[in-house]
Parts: C-alpha cells; sequence; structure tokens
C-alpha cells in the first residue's frame, strides 16, 4: 500500500475503457504502472458493480506490487472492499467528512474543485487533495462543467496549502503550460489511456512537463 499524494509524483493517471482502443483495466494499468505513474485511479463510469470489484481487485494487487497508489472514483464501498488507498468524489458525491467517517484518518481522499470556493471549502472539509480543473475543454467527463482555465489553477498555486492535481484536457502539446503556472502533478485520462503506445506517450508526457519548469 502506497500513499502517494499529488504533490509527491508528477503524473495522475485514471483508466477509462471507452478511450482506450480496447485495452481492458488491466491492459491500461499494467502500461501505466510499468512506465513508473505512481498514483493510479480506477474511473469506469459505466461498469457494473461485480464487473468493477473485479477489476478493483485485479488493480490493488497490481499497484501494491509497482509500489504505486490507487485510488477508486465515487465508490467508497468498493474502495472498502479491496483496501484500495483512497477514494476521489466530486461535488455532487458523498461529502468528504462522511467519506471520512467511512474510510477512517489513514486513507486519502480527493475532491473534485473548479472554484475558489469549493478549494476552501475541500480544506475546511478534511479532504487530502484537490483537483483543480477542467483546465481545458474535455470530452471525456460527460456532466463537465466549463473549463476553469489556467486563472483558477493559479489561484490555487498562490493560495491553497492541500497538494492538488490538475485535471481537464491536458495533454501532450499543453502541458508546460500547466507546469509553467506552477502545477506539479498533472491528471491526464484520454492523453495517456487512449495513446497507442502507453509508455511513450508517459515519457513524451514527462519531457513536456519539464519544459514548463
Ligand atoms: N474531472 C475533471 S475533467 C476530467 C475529470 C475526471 C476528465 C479529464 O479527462 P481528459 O481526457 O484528460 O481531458
Ligand atoms: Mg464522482
Amino acid at each position: 500500500m502506497a500513499r502517494i499524494l499529488p504533490g509527491q509524483t508528477d503524473i495522475y493517471a485514471l483508466t477509462d475503457s471507452r478511450l482506450a482502443l480496447g485495452r481492458s483495466v488491466e491492459e491500461q494499468a499494467r502500461a501505466l504502472l510499468d512506465a513508473g505513474v505512481k498514483i493510479l485511479q480506477y474511473r469506469e463510469k459505466h461498469a457494473h458493480a461485480g464487473v468493477m470489484l473485479e477489476e478493483c481487485r485485479t488493480l490493488r494487487r497490481l499497484t501494491a506490487q509497482a509500489g504505486a497508489c490507487f485510488i477508486i472514483d465515487d465508490h467508497v464501498d468498493i474502495a472498502m472492499l479491496v483496501d484500495a488507498d483512497g477514494v476521489h468524489v466530486g461535488q455532487d458525491d458523498l461529502p468528504v467528512p462522511e467519506v471520512r467517517r467511512l474510510l477512517g484518518p489513514d486513507k486519502i481522499i480527493g475532491l473534485s474543485t473548479h472554484s475558489p470556493e469549493q478549494a476552501k471549502a475541500a480544506v475546511a472539509a478534511g479532504a487530502d487533495y484537490i483537483g483543480v480543473g477542467p483546465i481545458f475543454a474535455t470530452q471525456t467527463k460527460e456532466d463537465v462543467c466549463a473549463p476553469v482555465g489556467l486563472s483558477y489553477l493559479e489561484w490555487v498555486v498562490a493560495n491553497i496549502r492541500l497538494p492538488f492535481v490538475a485535471i481537464g484536457g491536458i495533454k501532450e502539446h499543453n502541458i508546460a503550460e500547466v507546469t509553467r503556472r506552477g502545477a506539479t502533478c498533472c491528471a491526464l485520462v484520454s492523453e495517456l489511456v487512449g495513446a497507442p503506445d502507453i509508455a511513450d506517450k508517459v515519457r513524451a508526457v514527462r519531457a513536456a512537463m519539464r519544459e514548463g519548469n
């Protein structure tokens, strides 16, 4: 089990089987972990609960072997059943203090935020890290709000002490802009799992991140 927060690593990868060119969740995870990704989130919005549970059991095993942190999107029950390292919730999911009651003090709770008010509320609620975005327009998330752009990211860098991960429409070609504004950890969905060669893409994204430093 690895308690690794966004401030401690550069890339935060998420699964998405609808974008993964036919690769299974396990294949996505193996490729990402082999490429050295240290935070992996299971995010499969359309899978049945039984399938999710089995896929999460597999990812728990693979992430533990790789010394990587395993986060599950939304599903606190599955996170408890497979002993994931944490859960990521959005503004419309269970409130952070209630998730904390279920998971206890040692597990990681991430919360998506889209405004300074939400970031301050996340700190007060006891989140361990926040998602900051969507930075750019994205097709990946169905109920996504309008992009908050780089200005909200800059506000977080200047005002919030909690670890954070920038997310939403981040690609190899624009990630240097995001790191230049002070993000040290970026979450990417389609750019990584949708790449023909995931390992090559992780290397290219890492190199592009360094250009912005
Ligand atoms: N939360 C905010 S934007 C987003 C999530 C889960 C999707 C980001 O996907 P992509 O493909 O990296 O734009
Ligand atoms: Mg959610």
